[in-house]
């Protein structure tokens, strides 16, 4: 299949093309640079060095022998995107290309502003140039397990049954997130469905719970074929985050009392969901959605895992939660469709704990610790900003 990864030069774009390569689809990734300006913006860097995304993209060829096409604009550029989308000619599209931080969408207004205009705009953009140019392609769109929040019954995937005064209906399912940022896939969300219902495109939602992990089978095969690893408390993410501190003896960061659960998955299960999306589309008109995540956990316990897998001694702080956020709540999901596809799931394993310390080992030098401290408050609209400045 041709398959075209919006968002390939970012921590899961890059792996995701990589491994599509590998399983023998035509790739090409498209990306504006703008995860790397982030980082300019607020003074941090990766924890492992990347290469630019020529020399990346050089290096897999090197490496393997195929080749990866290069799209460089913004998707919020319309003349860009259908360009895009009129060269490549995808069977499918693979959209990870938004500002994906909950924490940057909270620092202020301008934030929040820029984080919806970015990923909503992009997305419409998108929309419309598929239904223009070719409604066949099938769009593989990256949501987030947040987008549903954490009400007080079982989350479905996507869609919910509903009976109410003796009549039924199928509805989407009801949503209440916790950051302009996850809102931002909510309205994504419903854009999507609503260019299914009206021009019959084909879609599918995948609602990501947090990814973790930094090597994939096609990543390691060069140094220069790294993916990013962020520490820092607007971009880190809480698992990657906790395997870092430890590394540096730093007190694992816990917000609040850290009985907040959260859907996790292993960044190669999430190259495989993807794959196994893109290889069985979607049908015209229909808006599908996958739950992809392969395990839930609170974040005292993946505190907790962390701790007795490391080598060392580990502490825990339990900071002033910077975050509004339930954390004493009812959380099942279900999360069997990618299973039906074929995912295999790998649970979070001491061997992957382990290869993570090591990864961590190798480039601790890099960190700036005043980083790691959360300077984002939910609660400010105009939040200070301490350490992530
Ligand atoms: P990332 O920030 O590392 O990658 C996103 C890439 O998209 C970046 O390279 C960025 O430069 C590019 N981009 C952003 N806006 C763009 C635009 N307007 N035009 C062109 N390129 C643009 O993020 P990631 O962690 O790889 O996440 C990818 C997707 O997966 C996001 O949509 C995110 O919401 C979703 N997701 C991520 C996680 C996670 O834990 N990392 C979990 C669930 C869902
Ligand atoms: N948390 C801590 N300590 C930390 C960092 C986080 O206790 O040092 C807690 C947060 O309060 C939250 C949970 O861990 O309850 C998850 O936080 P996170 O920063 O790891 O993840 P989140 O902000 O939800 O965002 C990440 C990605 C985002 C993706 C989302 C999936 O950045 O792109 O959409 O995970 S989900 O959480 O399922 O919505």
């Amino acid at each position: 299949m041709r398959i075209l990864v919006l968002g390939g030069d970012g921590y899961l774009g890059w792996p995701t093309a990589l491994h599509l390569s590998q399983c023998g689809h035509e790739v090409a990734v498209a990306d504006n640079f703008v995860r790397r300006q982030y980082d300019l913006e607020l003074g941090v860097d990766s924890l492992v060095p990347i290469e630019s995304l020529h020399t990346r993209v050089t290096a897999w060829q090197e490496r393997t022998g195929k080749t990866i096409e290069m799209f460089i604009g913004d998707l919020t550029d319309a003349d860009f995107t259908y360009g895009m989308i009129r060269e490549f000619r995808p069977d499918a599209v693979v959209h990870f290309a938004e500002q994906r931080a909950a924490p940057y969408s909270m620092i202020d207004r301008k934030h929040a502003v820029y984080t919806q205009t970015n990923n909503v705009v992009g997305t419409l953009n998108l929309l419309y140039a598929i239904a223009e140019i070719d409604p066949e392609i099938h769009l593989v769109k990256l949501g987030t397990m947040g987008e549903y929040g954490t009400p007080n019954i079982d989350i479905e995937e996507g869609w919910l049954d509903l009976e109410h005064k003796g009549r039924k209906d199928r509805v989407l399912y009801p949503k209440r997130p916790g950051s302009f940022y996850h809102l931002s896939k909510v309205h994504d969300s419903h854009n999507m469905e609503f260019a299914c219902r009206i021009w019959g495109l084909r879609a599918t939602d995948l609602n990501q719970g947090v990814v973790y992990g930094q090597e994939t089978p096609e990543t390691t095969l060069d140094d220069r074929l790294a993916t990013r690893f962020d520490y820092d408390a607007v971009f880190g993410t809480v698992l990657n985050r906790f395997v870092i501190q430890a590394v540096l003896g730093h007190p694992l960061t816990v917000y609040g009392s850290g009985t907040q659960t959260r859907g996790i998955i292993d960044i190669r299960d999430t190259v495989r969901c993807i794959q196994l999306a893109c290889e069985t589309p979607a049908e015209r008109g229909e808006f599908r959605v996958f739950n992809q995540m392969t395990e839930s956990m609170s974040v005292r316990d993946i505190a907790a895992t962390i701790s007795e897998s490391f080598p060392g001694e580990v502490t825990v702080d339990n900071l002033d939660n910077p975050r509004v956020e339930k954390e004493e709540h009812y959380y099942k999901v279900t999360h069997t469709g990618l299973v039906e596809l074929g995912l295999v799931p790998h649970l979070l394993s001491d061997t992957l704990i382990t290869s993570l310390f090591d990864v961590a080992k190798r480039h601790v030098d890099r960190v700036r610790e005043e980083a790691l401290m959360p300077g984002v408050n939910w609660r400010s609209p105009g939040a200070e900003r301490t350490s992530e400045r």
